[in-house]
């Protein structure tokens, strides 16, 4: 069981430049801007303003690297598909996103994360299809569990499955931050990644 007892942030990155050195093995969220991914990243690791939360999406625009137990990485990746972007803001974070997923050689997997409430938008459906092309797919979060009843969660869990195009091997994890729900499943799974390195 993996217990997470040291949680630092390391780097806050705009380009590669600015990342750590590339010693230990990283695992990455990403997903839609206010989906809930600083927020996992406080649940996962007990502290609660460990990364910044916040209600208006658009919180994190840079590639926050989380060095854990000084063993592995927690990547909080700045989110997509909020209205109040300009071109140059979006090419930007185009760019920064590319560089991050395309070359960083420690990067062993991305948990995509999708809201539990609703079907995924077609920007999951990309960056999800763009995971799966660099071969960087791993499990599928799905935030916000608190939201809904278990039996909905069940049904939307399928939806998301098949829309996402996510294979039957694969884990769909629901999480609640609210209820502290999914945390261990999580950790199980980041677990599992690192030992099989
Ligand atoms: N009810 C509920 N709210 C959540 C949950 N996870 C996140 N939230 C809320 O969703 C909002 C956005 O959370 P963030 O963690 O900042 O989202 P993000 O994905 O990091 O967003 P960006 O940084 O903009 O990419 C905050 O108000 C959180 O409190 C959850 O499991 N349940
Ligand atoms: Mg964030």
């Amino acid at each position: 069981m993996l217990v997470i007892r040291k949680a630092e942030i390391e780097a806050v990155a705009v380009k590669p430049a600015q990342y750590p050195a590339p010693d230990l093995p990283e695992i990455a969220f990403a997903g839609r801007s206010n989906v809930g991914k600083s927020t996992l990243l406080n649940l996962l690791t007990g502290r609660n303003k460990l990364a910044k939360v916040s209600s208006s999406p658009g919180k994190t625009r840079t590639i926050n690297f989380y060095r854990i137990n000084d063993a592995f990485r927690i990547v909080d990746l700045p989110g997509y598909g909020y209205a109040k972007v300009s071109k140059s803001e979006s090419e930007k974070w185009g760019k920064m996103m590319e560089e991050f997923l395309e070359n960083r050689e420690p990067l062993r997997t991305v948990f995509q994360l999708v809201d539990i409430r609703h079907d995924p938008t077609a920007q999951d459906v990309q960056m999800y299809e763009y995971l799966k092309y660099y071969d960087l797919d791993g499990p599928v979060i799905m935030t916000k569990a608190d939201k809904v009843s278990r039996a909905q969660a069940n049904k939307n869990a399928a939806s998301i499955r098949k829309k996402l195009g996510v294979r039957s091997d694969v884990p769909m994890i629901a999480v609640s931050s609210l209820k502290y729900t999914g945390k261990d499943e999580i950790l199980d799974v980041i677990d599992k990644i690192l030992v099989q390195l």
